[in-house]
């Protein structure tokens, strides 16, 4: 495939990268990570924010970087709060309209460090995902959480992998990098979950379809400034949606896979 011949900086350089952030209350952390995304030097990278009408006015926020980056900060704006599994649906969904090789899938709240960013990119040429993973060698949680709330983690990550066979080490890993013809291939119609287990359905639906998944290790900081929207309640749900994922998908092999139609022409690259 043409992508495959190019290099990282060749990539880097011509090709479509859009950051697909969800966003509910997060406007203080969106102008820096829209900075430290920039920062990066990755001139193809575009950003686009799925806000959910958030209280503390992150769409506003949002309305004024995509003002001052034009063409380059795309808002979508939903009317009220409808789930991080559909914001990142929609969100996908625009990115492949606007013609992305890539789609980078990341939390607002800097637990997912821009920097590893160029690290993905470099890692996708032998993949058609990667996962940014708490659970492998090197990969680490927040050194400030408490074992109580390192114990949930692990044992959230563990009920799924059990429950769905998933031979990913980190089963709710949020923080990847797709391939524009992953994405298309999953048919993300096919994605029900409209909360958090939106994660584990991705990894599974991915897993049986057969495509190839590279995890690289990150250290997953806590949330740099704004609230946590984790309850026990949202945990609880996430355990028994678990079975509907296994229930909804434990039939698909990689003859399910969606054919992918060619690129727009304006998002074409050259053979180089
Ligand atoms: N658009 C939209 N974004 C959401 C929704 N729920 C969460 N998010 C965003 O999804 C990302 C992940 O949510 P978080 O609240 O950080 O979830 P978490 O990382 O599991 O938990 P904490 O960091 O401890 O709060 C953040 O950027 C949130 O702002 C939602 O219903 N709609
Ligand atoms: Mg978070």
């Amino acid at each position: 495939m043409i992508v495959d011949k190019l290099d990282a900086q060749e990539s880097a350089v011509s090709m479509k990268i859009i950051v697909v952030i969800p966003t509910y209350n997060e406007a203080d952390n969106l102008p820096p990570l829209t900075e430290a995304l920039w920062a990066l030097g990755l001139p193809g990278l575009e950003i686009l924010v799925v806000d959910d009408n958030s209280p503390d006015g992150t769409g506003q926020v949002a309305d004024q970087l995509a003002e001052r980056w034009p063409g380059r900060f795309h808002v979508i704006h939903r009317p009220g709060r409808g789930g991080l599994g559909t914001a990142y649906i929609t969100g996908f969904k625009r990115a492949l309209e606007l013609g992305a090789h890539y789609i980078v899938q990341m939390d607002a709240d800097f637990s997912h460090s821009p920097a590893y960013i160029p690290r993905f990119l470099e890692a996708i040429r032998d993949a058609d995902v990667v996962v940014g993973s708490r659970y492998v060698p090197q990969g680490k949680l927040d050194e400030r959480w408490g074992t109580g709330r390192l114990l949930l983690s692990r044992w959230g990550n563990f009920y799924a992998k059990l429950i769905l066979g998933i031979k990913v080490q980190d089963a709710t890993a949020g923080f990847k990098l797709w391939r524009r013809e992953t994405l298309l291939g999953i048919q993300l119609d096919r994605i029900r979950s409209s909360g958090y287990i939106f994660q584990v359905e991705m990894t599974y639906v991915v897993e049986k379809l057969g495509y190839r998944i590279l995890e690289i290790p990150i250290y997953f900081e806590d949330r740099r400034v704004g609230q946590s929207k984790m309850t026990l309640g949202v945990k609880l749900e996430a355990a028994w949606r678990t079975w509907e994922v296994w229930w909804r998908h434990r039939h698909l092999t990689p003859a399910a896979r969606a054919p992918a139609p060619p690129l727009p022409a304006h998002a074409q690259v050259k053979d180089g």
